[in-house]
């Protein structure tokens, strides 16, 4: 089976897949072995472990390169942010076809307009493409893609455009061929989202990504019946950032690296995550 059909099979159970955020192999080693049912090869976790803005200035080839990282090192299922789709209707045609060949499960494709600005920073600049713009990004993708699921994904709550709009623009996208409907939103309760959730009539299933609202759990998600995949959208860099912190500053501090050594993972750890077994067997077997 392809990526994208296991992704299918995967979502259409009845408890939510929960998708969480990877930026290299590591990390989407360390998503699929913690448990989650597929990676989100996050394009603002890719940005900021670049010590850049989450802002269209990382290129389309440099996300694919680490997409493809990303699906060697984990064998995940791996739902692709394609932000914008890198440009109009004909770069997504292009996107999409890379990055089903590299061996992502699913594309997300957002309506923001190119250059995107990031989702949940305060006072955003968010303009969106108008919805037959966006309707043709689609249409394109789904033209282009083979088995990959393309999940269209409206800004409509972010740019502070209302529930209503959100929804208009979401049974325009399905019309268009989206296999999914993700709906974002900055709002500091779920309320927005449930609200969204309720009205949807579409027979996409929903994806949503609860940064702004992390009380939202997997059983609130389940109780909207409507509901196929979490992502947990940045949680894999925040985490790396405060580990990192903490580390560094304490052999400051320390003036040695003792102190620190205990809480951070043991060189065998790293070993063992990076295949160090398999590589030793192989050096075994084919090294004459
Ligand atoms: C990402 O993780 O890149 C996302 C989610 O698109 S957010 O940053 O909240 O827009
Ligand atoms: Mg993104």
């Amino acid at each position: 089976m392809q990526p994208g059909e296991r992704l299918l099979e995967a979502a259409s159970a009845t408890v939510p897949l929960r998708v969480m955020a990877a930026h290299n192999g590591l990390s989407a080693k360390l998503v699929v072995e913690a448990g989650f049912e597929a990676i989100w090869a996050s394009g603002f976790e890719l940005a900021a472990t670049r010590g850049l803005p989450d802002a269209s200035i990382v290129t389309m080839a440099e996300h694919l390169a680490v997409t493809r990282e990303m699906v060697s090192a984990s064998r995940g299922l791996v739902v692709a942010d394609l932000d914008t789709g890198f440009g109009n209707a004909i770069n997504v045609i292009h996107a999409v076809q890379a990055y089903e060949v590299a061996g992502a499960a699913a594309a997300v494709l957002e309506d923001k307009r190119f250059p995107k600005m990031t989702s949940l920073i305060s006072g955003g600049r968010q303009e969106l493409v108008r919805t037959e713009e966006f309707q043709g990004k689609v249409e394109a993708a789904c033209s282009a893609r083979n088995r990959l699921v393309i999940i269209a994904r409206t800004e409509a709550l972010i740019a502070g455009l209302g529930v209503q709009e959100a929804l208009a623009r979401a049974a325009a996208y399905e019309e268009a061929g989206a296999d999914f409907i993700l709906v974002h939103s900055k709002s500091r309760s779920a309320a927005e989202v449930q609200q969204f959730a309720r009205r949807w009539t579409g027979r996409a299933p929903l994806v949503l990504i609860p940064t702004s609202y992390p009380e939202f759990s997997v059983e609130d998600a389940r109780d909207l019946g409507n509901v196929a995949m979490i992502i947990y959208g940045n949680h894999a860099v925040r985490a790396a950032i405060s580990a990192m912190q903490r580390t560094f500053a304490e052999i400051r501090r320390d003036g040695c690296a003792l102190g620190a050594d205990t809480s951070i993972a043991p060189l065998e750890e790293v070993f063992r995550v990076q295949g160090m077994s398999e590589l030793k067997s192989q050096e075994a077997r084919f090294l004459r």
